[in-house]
């Protein structure tokens, strides 16, 4: 079929280009050879406003069909802002985009060449200059600034009570730690990094003893989550469409982004209609040839359910009790206890 299509457009193609060579043998013919091809100049210009028509209808088909693959369930607080926003610049920016286009094209059709016809000679015109200078220049200033008001607001210092998870992107997957159950993030540093401890967390701080480091991610509902993001390898970028939230994970460059979640996986299951729907956190920074397949599921439970969860996780240090020959000799009784190793 689409083989079919191609070898049709490819004919098409070479029937216009065909007759346009007849054309201009016809006029040799003629003897009007050394005038202005009247044939080759209509044909361009309709093949400019067919180009016009048919990929405008493409367009809007495309984005009818698709319309609900693009704009995906909401399921943030600042999500509505960062839509609102960008909801308005498209129809600002669309509108415009339209209204050239149409007249660029229509004005190749409307002034091809006419034997009898000269071009007015038309140089300069202060008040045209000013006007398509500061409209734009006010309407680029409005969006701007709106954009940089709704990012301070969502950037703004996560709340002291916000539940922190880091997130950590390597060549080709995303890894995650919670600090466990005394809230703090034990430090981390790239030259502990080895085959089993892949976060490179420094056990010589005791806050890291609990911390544990599950396959998914599990976020409260209606509660402030601080993901503290890095990168082990090149770039990345943490992308959680339906929360409207995305932040490069930069090597040596920690960044953060924090949000509320609105509406647990069950709740999204159900508005929906899919029994299978998972919040997914994706990689849009194209990071090597694995970068596909980062991808990792989020889940968002009611509060009690995610405290559950999270007092039901085994610290990693306990998980790998062999790692504890690696730590300080003064620290491992502490590492133990703090880890639960019985
Ligand atoms: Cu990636």
């Amino acid at each position: 079929m689409k083989f079919v299509l191609i070898a049709g457009v490819i004919l098409v193609a070479a029937i216009i280009v065909v007759i346009m060579r007849v054309s201009a043998l016809i006029n040799v013919a003629k003897k009007t050879g050394d005038k202005v091809e009247m044939g080759a100049n209509r044909t361009n210009a309709f093949l400019l406003v067919l180009f016009l028509v048919v990929s405008g209808i493409m367009t809007i088909w495309y984005s009818v069909t698709r319309f609900d693959i693009y704009d995906l369930p909401l399921a943030s607080e600042h999500g509505a802002v960062t839509d609102n926003l960008f909801w308005i610049t498209m129809a600002v920016t669309g509108f415009i985009f339209v209204l050239t286009h149409i007249l660029l094209f229509a004005f190749s059709w409307m002034y091809q060449y006419k034997e009898d016809r000269r071009a007015d000679f038309f140089p300069h015109n202060d008040r045209l200059e000013i006007a398509w200078t500061v409209v734009p220049a006010i309407v680029l200033t409005l969006l701007i600034f709106s954009g940089l008001k709704a990012w301070n607001d969502i950037t703004a210092k996560a709340p002291a009570d916000a539940e922190v998870v880091e997130i950590m992107g390597y060549q080709f997957a995303w890894g995650t730690r919670y600090p466990g159950m005394d809230g703090k993030l034990g430090k981390y540093n790239y030259r502990l990094i080895d085959a089993e401890n892949a976060f490179g967390v420094d056990f010589s701080d005791a806050n890291a003893h609990d911390d544990f480091i599950p396959r998914e991610i599990h976020l409260p509902k209606g509660k402030p989550v601080l993901l503290k993001i890095r990168a082990r390898d090149v770039l990345h970028s943490v992308f959680l469409p339906h929360f409207r939230v995305k932040m490069d994970a930069v090597p040596g460059m920690p960044t953060q982004f924090w949000f509320v979640p609105t509406k647990s996986t069950a709740e999204m299951r159900a508005e929906t209609g899919n029994p299978d729907f998972n919040y997914e956190m994706a990689c849009t920074e194209i990071c090597g040839r694995g970068h596909f397949s980062m991808r990792m599921i989020v889940v968002v439970d009611e509060p009690a359910e995610y405290e559950k969860w999270k007092s039901e996780q085994a610290s990693w240090l306990s998980k790998n009790p062999d790692y504890l020959s690696k730590i300080p000799e003064e620290m491992r009784e502490l590492a133990s206890i703090n880890a639960g190793i019985e």
